[in-house]
């Protein structure tokens, strides 16, 4: 008798326990299914993200789907080749919310270190950028695409490459509303808008063909800063086509603000795509006073701007502290001094 109470007893606890552990696991199910139905209900009181994330130029001014002017304010990769670890989720929700930005700058050198057209690995790099645009669409914001020649002067040289990068980028990612196209960084040694021009007008029909109405930005001779060259002679025949000048606020000053001005005053659709508030080289002292003059005039312009660099490299464009090796979770003690300026300008 006792035996038989025995194996009543264990196999009523044995019952009771599977009984828990299926209520829990409808729990969790209910749970999850909360969740899911929250993230609907959040995505559906948003408008689509086509809806609510499409740019498009009127005059020189950026505009968003309901006609409101947009400013895109960000930060720029250094080269991904070279600063892999940067690109991770965590990092891009940080640096939204530390400094508050709406747009991510992916920098893919094409001529230097680990390079696209100078033996870097093509599938690897189109990799890291593709998951960078996946980043920052997660995180809802802009991400630009930038084929960063540099070394390579003339995007010229490497146009063909360019070709079958953006032809691929565009057949994944056009659909997308979040997403701008840099062709070329910065055009220099001698090249000239002509070069330029006909280059853009190659790259621009392959980017179309995917993608109808993406904002595109074409650099402009001298590293960005003959704004003027693109002013005489824009790119005709396609709409939201951006022109980018970029600047170094220790090296660069009135005379290219006022190019800047001029530019703007004679139709062009400016974007700065790139800047430091030191030297042209990358490093040397800052300029705060010449940087904060910059930041007033893009401001009352409602140009949108993108600093120059996320990495902790030891040099003063750097946004991160050369001695802090986080790769996410910064906070406002981890910058260096263009980063402390950077985050006091943005969240001001
Ligand atoms: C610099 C980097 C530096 C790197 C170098 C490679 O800051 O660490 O060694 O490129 O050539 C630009 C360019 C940008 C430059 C930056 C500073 O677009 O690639 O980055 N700069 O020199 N234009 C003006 C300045």
């Amino acid at each position: 008798m006792k035996k038989i109470i025995g194996v009543l007893l264990a196999l009523f606890v044995c019952l009771s326990l599977v009984g828990c552990e299926k209520n829990k696991k409808q729990e969790e199910t209910k749970t999850t299914k909360q969740t899911e139905t929250q993230a609907t209900t959040q995505e559906e009181t948003k408008s689509p993200k086509s809806d609510s994330m499409a740019l498009k130029l009127e005059g020189t001014k950026l505009i968003d789907a309901t006609g409101n002017p947009v400013q895109l304010k960000g930060i720029s990769t250094h080269g991904i080749a070279w600063f892999p670890d940067y690109l991770n989720q965590d990092c891009i929700n940080n640096l939204k919310d530390l400094f508050g930005i709406n747009v991510f700058r992916i920098a893919m050198y094409t001529d230097e270190y680990n390079g696209y057209c100078s033996g870097g690995d093509k599938e690897n790099l189109k990799q890291m950028v593709k998951n960078g645009v996946e980043y920052a669409t997660n995180a809802d914001m802009y991400v630009i695409v930038d084929w960063h020649i540099l070394n390579d002067n003339n995007p010229l040289i490497h146009k063909e490459e360019a070709k079958e990068f953006f032809s691929q980028m565009t057949s994944e990612f056009g659909d997308r509303d979040n997403i701008l196209y840099e062709i070329c960084n910065e055009p220099n040694n001698g090249t000239g808008w002509g070069d330029v021009k006909a280059y853009a007008n190659e790259i621009i029909p392959i980017i179309r063909a995917n993608d109808p109405d993406a904002i595109i930005i074409v650099g402009t001779p001298t590293w960005c800063q003959d704004v003027d060259q693109a002013a005489a002679d824009p790119i005709t025949g396609y709409d939201n086509i951006m022109y980018s000048l970029h600047f170094y606020a220790a090296t660069h000053k009135d005379d290219l603000r006022n190019k800047m001005t001029n530019a703007i005053n004679a139709g062009l659709p400016i974007f700065v795509s790139e800047f430091g508030i030191c030297d042209a080289s990358g490093n040397g002292a800052i300029d705060e006073e010449s940087a904060n003059a910059w930041v007033s005039l893009i401001d009352a312009n409602n140009v949108s701007y993108v600093c120059w660099n996320l990495s902790n490299k030891q040099e003063s464009s750097a946004l991160i502290n050369s001695d802090c090796s986080k790769t996410s979770g910064f906070t406002i003690d981890d910058l260096s001094a263009e980063g402390k300026w950077l985050h006091a300008t943005l969240t001001k």
